[in-house]
């Protein structure tokens, strides 16, 4: 029996392990078949979305931003979130607000374009951050919000009394997003502004021609590239968050930013040291190098040389210009299409180290084609045998283009006050979010809203606030003394 007894246990144990992994084998077998009912590709994986192209829901929908931000750089931030579906509350000043606001006004008494074409998509509050019952329906706020986001001068935040130690305190969930013109070190304290950037982070010292000054570029990569930069940054953090439940510092520094997009100028300050820059065409003219990376004029940043070229109608048409190209798998349809065919065998010509040297000449014969043709008939003729050039196209040309209107990236927008207005809408398109353009909010348009539904705040205790003077803009007097 004492024998028998331990076997039966034995028996009984194997036949409910049996029993037991049958019931697996039974359920993996039916979550594999319910998972090939789901998806129809036996994995476990999200079926394909049965809504239509970018509309099922908004991929940031649940994040709510105090927008602190103002001019170019933090604004250009919080309109990507709020694109993306995040609750964007801008702080405003009250009274005067945003100061963009008022700024390069083209319609008297409406907020002018540099405003509305940064601040789509987001709800005004107006709080005067420096008055007592200001600063407690800030903290209120901050319980409530998930990322506050600001681009003052340095000091600016910390003076209003919203050290990162008090808002981590409030709400250690809150990441705080901030933009400065630089990074810690010699030049920290300084206020900046978009060109400043430029010339700091290395974009004014190689835009240019090389016998001309340093240039600033008209793509704000200063403001709108940090704002993008700092983007990335929130989105980084909050996805962090998931993992540590924990907020933090996010910085964006301007200097940083444009530095990062001029990557490919400290990659040829480097490759100096090698010999010259056989890209550059100072090097086909002869012009030695210094010791910094140079200007480059319009010469093409990679491996591939290239050139901005005229086109029929450039006396009269300042944007009569093609960029062309000359990549070296496709030398053989330049030479036919430029009527040089013999360049395709002739040792002078036919490969990319022989041309190197000759790289004006090359471009001036190929103007010489282009300015027989109009930048759209170059491109359609290159295009066809996949060559890769580009027509200057002007804002008028852009506003007008109609494919652009189709996929959204640039948008008419009507306004109460100003009326119908075009803008870039967000260049980042989701398969599965929404991402319409609102007009940007009047100054304070949703304080009341804001407070009510955001904070929950009694009619009597919205109306004790008001009266406090903490939403409204101190009287002329009261200014004056
Ligand atoms: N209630 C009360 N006061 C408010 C307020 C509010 N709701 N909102 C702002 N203010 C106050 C600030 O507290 C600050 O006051 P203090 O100087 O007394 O602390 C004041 O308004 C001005 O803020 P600021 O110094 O940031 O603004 P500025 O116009 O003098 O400078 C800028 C503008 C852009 C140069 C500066 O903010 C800056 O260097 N920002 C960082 C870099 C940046 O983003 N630059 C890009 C700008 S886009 O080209």
């Amino acid at each position: 029996m004492a024998k028998r007894k331990p076997k039966k246990a034995k028996a009984a144990k194997t036949k409910s392990a049996a029993k037991r992994s049958a019931r697996k084998v039974v359920k993996l077998a039916s979550a594999k078949k319910s998972a090939k009912k789901a998806n129809g590709n036996g994995l476990h994986l999200p079926k394909m979305s049965a809504k239509p192209y970018g509309k099922d829901g908004k991929a940031l929908s649940g994040v709510r931003i105090l927008d602190f931000t103002h001019v170019q750089s933090g604004p250009t931030c919080t309109q990507l979130l709020a694109w993306f579906g995040a609750d964007v509350i801008k702080v405003e000043r009250p009274g005067i607000g945003d100061i963009t606001r008022g700024q390069l006004v083209d319609v008297p008494g409406a907020d002018s374009l540099y405003f509305t074409m940064l601040n789509h998509n987001k709800r005004s509050i107006t709080i005067d951050s420096k008055h007592p019952q200001g600063k407690r329906v800030l903290d209120e706020l901050i319980k409530k919000c998930d990322v506050l986001v600001e681009n003052f001068a340095p000091g600016a935040l910390d003076r209003m009394g919203l050290t990162w130690d008090h808002i981590h305190k409030v709400n250690p969930r809150m990441i705080v997003a901030s933009v400065k013109g630089f990074g810690p070190g010699p030049y920290e304290d300084c206020k900046v502004y978009e060109n400043v950037a430029q010339c700091t982070g290395g974009a004014a010292s190689t835009t240019g021609f090389l016998d001309g000054p340093p240039l600033v570029t008209g793509a704000q990569i200063g403001d709108s590239g940090t704002g993008l930069h700092l983007a990335l940054g929130i989105v980084t953090a909050l996805y962090q968050r998931t993992r540590t439940g924990r907020g933090q510092k996010v910085l964006a520094a301007m200097q940083d930013g444009v530095l990062n997009l001029c990557r490919v100028k400290l990659r040829d300050q480097q490759r100096l040291k090698a010999g010259p820059l056989t890209e550059y065409s100072q090097y086909s003219l002869g012009i030695p190098f210094g010791e910094a990376t140079p200007r480059a004029g319009n010469d093409s940043g990679g491996g591939q040389p290239g050139w901005i070229l005229k086109c029929k109608g450039w006396e009269n048409d300042p944007n009569a210009y093609i960029y062309f190209i000359t990549q070296a798998p496709v030398w053989g349809p330049i030479c036919d299409l430029i009527g040089e065919p013999t360049w395709k065998t002739d040792p002078e010509y036919a490969t990319p180290k022989a041309r190197l040297p000759k790289l004006k000449q090359i471009f001036d014969r190929i103007e010489q084609w282009t300015t027989t043709k109009s930048k759209f008939e170059v491109m359609e003729l290159c295009n066809e045998v996949d060559i890769p050039c580009g027509p200057i196209l002007s804002m008028k040309e852009l506003a007008e283009d109609q494919s652009l209107r189709k996929t959204g990236t640039v948008v008419e927008v009507d306004h109460p006050t100003r009326g119908k207005y075009l803008t870039v809408g967000n260049p980042i398109k989701l398969s599965d979010s929404i991402s319409e353009v609102k007009r940007s909010p009047l100054l304070g348009e949703h304080t009341d809203e804001i407070l009510k539904n955001v904070l929950g705040l009694r009619p009597n205790v919205i109306a004790e606030i008001k009266s406090s003077g903490a939403l409204s803009a101190p009287k002329k007097e009261e200014k004056a003394a």
